[in-house]
């Protein structure tokens, strides 16, 4: 039983310099927190993040309404109560609401109530003092796994899109070191082939500067929009970079593309068409570039490939790649039960990214990757590209045995904090903790 004593709720900031909602929970001498993340390329089918839409603070991204509705609508619904299950909480989370998107009280809002609720539980039934594994021990309870498995990281090292302002159309290229016995061997070279790539960069006369998720985003093509053979481009530059910190393209490291699409595609009157690449495109001819690419480089999964309402591409682009890669809904399926439900019936994808703030509860970000795992779909737990010191989904990776997480590039702390809660959990299971290398791309 978990006794809520007081709740404190205050601005603070992520790591783009924008107002977030930070969460205390007390009970006795303990003390939990929690921070939310943001994201900029969204989904639509997200729950509410709400803003005050005040232009005298932050421009108008001030969370001081979203503070306030913990304060004032949850606190006193919480404080002296005690609770026994996560479920139980986050349903009076929910009822408390009462909208399906979370759109009274605000996901930030509720959010951070759910997760520090998490680590306060994990606090109180910690036996042995407070050990790095309470939180993902706690979780896995909830989740019903054995939770001893650390995922492969899937490290953002080149950012485009919405995260970088050059040119590039697809919003993150992703390295993914699976020919490791453990975690920390992966990361070690992930970030060996992130500073090989810096040093070849420089060799170029391209910028290193790194965007919001710490990736290098240097501009590759003079033009606004980077015109033909472009991502190709960028392609290549990461084999170099594999090679150059002495490992083996497609046998320790891998390729994976989050191509965030819905923000590079337009409805128009015969369809849904996606400015890439100084022409638009057809959804079949997206899967056929698609296609030509896994054909010449070692991409073993690809996110959001096409936009979030365009069904059925989906539906092309996984009958035709999804024997051959993952294909991840993002966008797509929002973290929501039910919009996977409908991936599920219709056959569209094999894998879900997981936000935890795209839904709003711990709850039924655990029961989006139950019905996942059941229906054989891979599960990649996921940052947000504004993030916090807050480290969350490292434990939630371990602690459902997600066998995947992507939480960035090696550089940012609010990146880095992830990979360093990781290696503790690592360190912490010792001869117990698992790691599956490309296993984890195979469905369950
Ligand atoms: C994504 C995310 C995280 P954002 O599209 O997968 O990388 O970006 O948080 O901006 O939605
Ligand atoms: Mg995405």
């Amino acid at each position: 039983m978990v006794k809520i004593e007081q709740v404190v709720a205050r601005e603070v900031l992520d790591s783009r310099g924008f107002p977030t909602v930070e969460v205390e929970l007390l009970s006795g001498s303990l003390k939990a927190s929690a921070i939310v993340p943001s994201g900029a390329s969204t989904g639509e089918g997200e729950a509410l993040e709400l803003r005050d839409g005040d232009p005298k603070r932050f421009a108008g991204k001030g969370v001081l309404k979203a503070v306030q509705n913990v304060e004032r609508e949850i606190a006193p619904a919480i404080v002296g109560k005690e609770f026994l299950r996560q479920s139980v909480f986050d349903d009076l989370l929910r009822n408390l609401d009462g909208t399906p998107n979370k759109s009274k009280l605000g996901a930030n809002a509720i959010l951070p109530v759910s997760m520090a609720f998490s680590r306060l539980q994990a606090m109180v039934n910690a036996k042995q003092g407070f050990s790095p594994l309470a939180l993902s021990e706690n979780l896995s309870s909830a989740f019903g796994s054995q939770g001893l498995t650390l995922p492969v990281p899937l490290m953002n090292v080149f950012n485009g899109g919405k995260h970088a302002d050059n040119g590039i159309a697809i919003q993150e290229f992703m390295i993914i070191p699976t020919g490791f016995n453990k975690f920390s061997d992966a990361l070690r070279a992930g970030v060996e082939v992130f500073h090989a790539l810096k040093k070849i960069l420089s060799k170029k006369g391209l910028t290193t500067a790194v965007g919001d998720e710490g990736g290098f985003a240097p501009r590759i093509s003079a033009e606004e929009e980077a015109g033909p053979g472009s991502h190709e481009k960028v392609l290549t530059l990461l084999l170099d970079a594999i090679e150059t910190a002495g490992y083996r393209a497609g046998e320790d490291v891998f390729l994976a593309l989050d191509c965030a699409s819905s923000e590079f595609s337009k409805k128009t009157a015969s369809g849904i068409s996606y400015q890439f690449e100084g022409a638009g495109r057809s959804s079949s001819e997206m899967v056929q570039i698609y296609e030509k690419w896994i054909s010449q480089y070692p991409i073993l999964s690809i996110e959001d490939g096409l936009a979030e309402h365009d069904w059925d591409g989906w539906k092309l682009l996984t009958q035709k790649l999804g024997k051959q890669v993952q294909l991840v809904g993002d966008d797509l399926f929002v973290t929501n039960p039910e919009f996977l439900k409908k991936g599920i019936e219709k056959g569209v994808a094999n894998s879900i990214l997981v936000k935890l703030n795209q839904i709003g509860t711990v709850t039924e970000t655990l029961e989006a990757m139950k019905m996942a795992h059941q229906a054989g779909y891979t599960t990649v737990i996921s940052h947000r590209s504004g993030e916090s010191e807050d480290c969350f989904i490292a434990d939630l990776a371990v602690a459902t045995d997600a066998g995947q997480i992507k939480t960035g590039s090696a550089s940012r702390s609010d990146r880095l904090a992830k990979y360093n809660q990781l290696l503790r959990l690592e360190q912490a299971l010792g001869s117990r903790a698992k790691f599956k290398g490309k296993g984890s791309f195979q469905s369950k």
